[in-house]
Formats: C-alpha cells, sequence, structure tokens
C-alpha cells in the first residue's frame, strides 16, 4: 500500500463519501489538504469563498437543497470563529455538515499558539460532535464517523480539527466504503395506535418541518393528505414541504402566523407533527401548544429519538425516518368528509391572508413578491437571510414544494441575518441551469454581500433582490413597540447598490415603482451575469400590514 500525506488522505476520504463540492477560505494551516485536492479537481469542486461566514452558509445551504452533507473548509483561530453562524444554523435547521478546521500541531498544543483554540471546547454546543484527528491513519475511521453522525437521527453539523504536524504526515492506510445512514422505521404497533388516533379525530391537523426529509417522504406526504383529506400547514422556514397552491395546504406556522392558522392549530385534537422540534418560532412563543402537556393529542414523529418528550410530552411518539413513516402511513386509509370541509376552509383562509396588501409608497413590493409568485419558473430557489423584508416572501410567495428532488427554499430558521447571498451563490453551483432568486434586506445584504464576488468567479448568474428600507427595520418594529419615538441604533445610511454590483462585475439596477419592477426582472435574468436590483421601499411600511407610524401611535397610546 502507497503511503499518502494527511491531506491527501483526507481529501481521498472526502470524495470517496460522494461530496462533489466544498465551501471555504483557505489558511496556511491546511495546505496539505489543498494540495490532495488539487488531483481531484474534476471530482470535488472547491469553491473558495470571501469569508468563512459566507462559505459556510453556502455549505450549508447546498446541504439543505441537495440533501448531501454540507462541507466547510476554515483555517485556525480567525477561519473557525468566523465561520460558526454558519454551523449554528446548520444546527437549529438540523442540516448535515462537515466542518474541517486547521490546528495547530500536537507540538504547540496548549500554549495558546498562534491562532490557537480548542476546538471541541469551543464548538460542543454548535455540532453533534467535535473531535480533532491526531494521526494520519485514523483519517478513514474519523472521516466516516463523522458522515454517520451527521446523517443519522436528527442530522446536524460535526466537526474534524486537523493539526497541522498531523496532515503533513505519512501514514499507509486504505479508504474506507461511504458511509450509510440507518434509518429508524415505526413499529407495527405504532402505526395501529396512529390509525385509532386519526378513527376517533375530528379535527387533525398535520404540521411538517425539520432536517432529514427526501423526495419521496415529501411525494408521500402529499399523496397521503390528498388520500385523507386532510390539512397540512409546514414549520417556520419549511414552506416548501407542501405545495402551497395544493388545495391541501393550511399556510406557514411560524413568524408572522395567520392568526386564524393559529387558531385552527389551538383548536386541533390531533395534532400529527412530522420532523418539527416544535420549537419557540413555530408554536408562537410556546402558545400553540402547552409545555409540557398539550391540550391536543400529540402524535409527534421525529429521526432523533433525544427529541421526543424533549419539550412536549406526545400522545405517542414515534422514532422514524421520515420516508419511512410515511411510506407505512400510506396505508392507512382514512377519508372523511368533516376533515375534507375543514381542508377547503384552512385553503381558503391561506389564500385570502396571501393576498398582497396595499401599503404606503410607490414600490408595492407585496405585488413585486406576487409577481415572482406568478412568473419564476416552476423550479426556482428562492433565498433569504432574517428581517422584515422576509415577511412579505413568505405570505406572498406561493412555494412549490420541491422540485426535481431539491428544496425550493433555502433559508435560516436560526432566524440568522447574511443568508441570502451565500445560499443563492450555492444553490446556482449545484442547479446553474434553474432561476435563484435571493431576497435580501439593506441590513441582511451586507453582512454576506462580499459573497456577489464569489457568484462573479464562479460565473452564478443569480438575481438579488435588496429590500432597502434604510434601516434594520425588525428592530426599529420592536423599538416603536417598546420605545415608541426613541429611535436609537436602527438607521442605516446604505451605499449605491446597483454601482456595487457592476463593481464587482454584475448587473445592477435601482427599482422605485411596481410597474418598473418585471421589466427590470427580466433585463437581470437575460444579463448573463450576477446582478442586484435594489428596491427601494417606504420606511413607513414596516410589515406586510403594518406601519411605522401607527406602531408608534399604537405604542404611545399604550403609555
Ligand atoms: C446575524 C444577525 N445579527 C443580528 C440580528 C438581529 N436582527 C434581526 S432582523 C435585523 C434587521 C434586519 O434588517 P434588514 O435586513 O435591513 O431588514 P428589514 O428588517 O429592514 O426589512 C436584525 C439586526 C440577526 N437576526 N442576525
Ligand atoms: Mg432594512
Amino acid at each position: 500500500m502507497n503511503t499518502r500525506h494527511g491531506g491527501t488522505i483526507l481529501a481521498d476520504a472526502l470524495a470517496g463519501h460522494g461530496v462533489r463540492a466544498a465551501f471555504g477560505v483557505p489558511g496556511e494551516s491546511f495546505l496539505p489538504v489543498l494540495d490532495g485536492l488539487h488531483d481531484l479537481k474534476d471530482r470535488l469542486q472547491f469553491v473558495v469563498c470571501r469569508q468563512e461566514g459566507g462559505a459556510a452558509y453556502m455549505a450549508e445551504a447546498w446541504a439543505k437543497l441537495t440533501g448531501e452533507p454540507g462541507v466547510l473548509f476554515v483555517t485556525r483561530g480567525p477561519g473557525a470563529t468566523n465561520g460558526s453562524v454558519g454551523v449554528h444554523t446548520a444546527f437549529q435547521d438540523s442540516t448535515p455538515m462537515l466542518v474541517l478546521v486547521g490546528q495547530v500541531g500536537n507540538d504547540f498544543v496548549e500554549r495558546e499558539a498562534f491562532q490557537e483554540i480548542d476546538y471541541r471546547r469551543m464548538y460542543g454546543p454548535l455540532t453533534k460532535w467535535a473531535a480533532q484527528i491526531d494521526r494520519a491513519e485514523r483519517i478513514p475511521e474519523l472521516v466516516s464517523h463523522a458522515f454517520h453522525t451527521a446523517t443519522a437521527g436528527r442530522p446536524g453539523p460535526v466537526l474534524l480539527a486537523l493539526p497541522e504536524d498531523m496532515l503533513f504526515s505519512e501514514a499507509a492506510v486504505a479508504d474506507v466504503p461511504r458511509y450509510r445512514t440507518p434509518r429508524a422505521a415505526p413499529s407495527a404497533a405504532d402505526m395501529q395506535e396512529l390509525e385509532k388516533l386519526l378513527a376517533a379525530a375530528q379535527r387533525p391537523f398535520v404540521l411538517v418541518g425539520g432536517g432529514g426529509w427526501t423526495k419521496r417522504a415529501i411525494d408521500a406526504l402529499r399523496a397521503w393528505a390528498e388520500s385523507a383529506g386532510i390539512p397540512v400547514g409546514c414549520a417556520f422556514r419549511c414552506q416548501d414541504y407542501f405545495d402551497n397552491r395544493h388545495p391541501n395546504y393550511a399556510g406557514d406556522v411560524g413568524i408572522g402566523i395567520n392568526p386564524k392558522l393559529a387558531q385552527r392549530v389551538k383548536d386541533a385534537d390531533l395534532l400529527l407533527v412530522i420532523g418539527a422540534r416544535l420549537g419557540e418560532m413555530t408554536t408562537a412563543g410556546y402558545t400553540l401548544l402547552e409545555v409540557p402537556v398539550p391540550k391536543q393529542k400529540l402524535v409527534h414523529v421525529h429521526a432523533g429519538a433525544e427529541e421526543l418528550g424533549k419539550v412536549y410530552q406526545a400522545t405517542l411518539p414515534i422514532n422514524a425516518n421520515y420516508e419511512e413513516f410515511l411510506l407505512a402511513l400510506s396505508s392507512v386509509k382514512t377519508k372523511r368528509e368533516d376533515w375534507a370541509k375543514q381542508t377547503q376552509a384552512a385553503h381558503a383562509e391561506y389564500l385570502a391572508w396571501s393576498k398582497p396588501i396595499p401599503m404606503p409608497g410607490a414600490l408595492q413590493y407585496g405585488e413585486v413578491i406576487a409577481w415572482l409568485s406568478r412568473n419564476l419558473p416552476e423550479d426556482a430557489i428562492v433565498t433569504n437571510g432574517a428581517g422584515n423584508f422576509a415577511s412579505w416572501l413568505h405570505r406572498h410567495f406561493q412555494y412549490r414544494g420541491w422540485q426535481g428532488g431539491w428544496r425550493t427554499q433555502l433559508a435560516p430558521t436560526s432566524g440568522s441575518m447574511g443568508y441570502s447571498v451565500p445560499a443563492a451563490v450555492a444553490a446556482k453551483i449545484a442547479a446553474p441551469q434553474r432561476t435563484v432568486v435571493a431576497v435580501a434586506g439593506d441590513g441582511e445584504f451586507l453582512m454576506n454581500g462580499q459573497e456577489f464576488a464569489t457568484a462573479v468567479q464562479y460565473g452564478a448568474p443569480i438575481v438579488v433582490l435588496v429590500v432597502n428600507n434604510g434601516m434594520y427595520g425588525t428592530i426599529r418594529m420592536h423599538q416603536e413597540r417598546e420605545y415608541p419615538a426613541r429611535v436609537s441604533g436602527t438607521g442605516l445610511k446604505n451605499p449605491d447598490f446597483a454601482a456595487y454590483a457592476r463593481a464587482f462585475g454584475g448587473h445592477g439596477e435601482l427599482v422605485e415603482r411596481t410597474a418598473d419592477f418585471a421589466p427590470a426582472f427580466q433585463r437581470a435574468a437575460a444579463s448573463g451575469k450576477p446582478a442586484i436590483l435594489e428596491l427601494r421601499i417606504d420606511p413607513e411600511a414596516i410589515t406586510p400590514s403594518a406601519t411605522l407610524s401607527g406602531l408608534r401611535a399604537a405604542a404611545l397610546a399604550k403609555k
């Protein structure tokens, strides 16, 4: 057997596990890995980014989109700290990810050597597993361990630290076969009990979310919901798990929930929750379901056994992979006229809620989103980060479910800013033939706007909409509610975003009126370049249904 240096053993291990792309910013701490990747260029693309936060989001978005673990390379201390935002996002979104980080050599460890951090301690709460590879001959074993841990049960990020001396050292060690993810299946007894609970239910509601779904699970969900005539809601930022145009779709159970939908969830007598953890955003701050024993009967299906009973005691907890569960559910035949009527009403309420409401200003942003909803190709991918601008998107855009086996929505349930642009770049690299639109705020965009350079470098013609209201609007909204008329720390003076796009080698335009949007979008898409459309909206339009001065007046009246 030939000896190889650690960098080559690692690169070969990644390729052996089916990794097609890795994202990162190089560091002198992992030169042997870059060298190992050199020979694999045709199989494994290393996408060089401008900031590790952007790279980490790209790796996360790649995984969210394709279902394959995202791979991130960052250098020691500064790289590892910059990248942490994307790792946290992966953790909260249950996205499988492998973080590879440079480490000082074992000869210097524990001296606080240059850029030294103990990643096992730093990344403990942000990963499912954080370890260090101290001997090159153990790379195949520990990389295999990492892929299994990242993808099993509730998926999530894992980290391997790579001491410099280990990477340079030579070892004779064999590669291992590609990882296989174990899948828990529901028992026959689980399914019988569920059948009984369904038979007794007057007002059932299905809620889906979380990570680890597959196309077959998504298809089986749709088929079963149709045959049962049951309403389906999607958890926060998992709106593409069920085609929003489908008659069984009831809306998204997330931030800014339709009050009628919130009431429907509260009034349900049986909640069938598949994949969602039932976190703070999905439960409207733990109010839709009471902690720890909900009033509704709860059937909680989760791939991670440790998630069951964590906050909510379920009537019936089922530890299962979603594909296995939904395939089993497809043989549970239930169809009820009384359910079908509620489903119709739920969908009608959703449709009414999703209609844009006129807002102050010459640019009707709600109409812009509705136009995109009607005109984007069926398999378009839409990304966003955190900010009030996203409420219009989530409310007025009809997500079309998964297309071609992949997601069409990429957004962080961690509510993190700066996600929209890098996620769009990763999506466009993964699916060059698809239209990819990033919806950003003026604040949100500039948290990772530098990755627009990565889009230009890799010929990834995304279209970025920068919704410019001249402020960190979300925080201003909260500020006006809590401390009306005391504006503090929320204003922004912005650059010329269209000129920014052109300076990077892209296409840029400013849009100030509703009618100008469609032609501008078409020009941007036809330019063949990464593009930015700055949408200048009236700062009065603080949410899809409220004005800033209205919020202020209401808050002052209460004082
Ligand atoms: C990384 C990160 N930093 C800070 C916040 C807190 N935060 C949430 S929304 C928001 C403002 C977003 O501003 P912008 O992108 O302009 O969108 P707008 O709310 O104005 O529509 C801030 C600062 C966050 N969620 N994530
Ligand atoms: Mg803003």
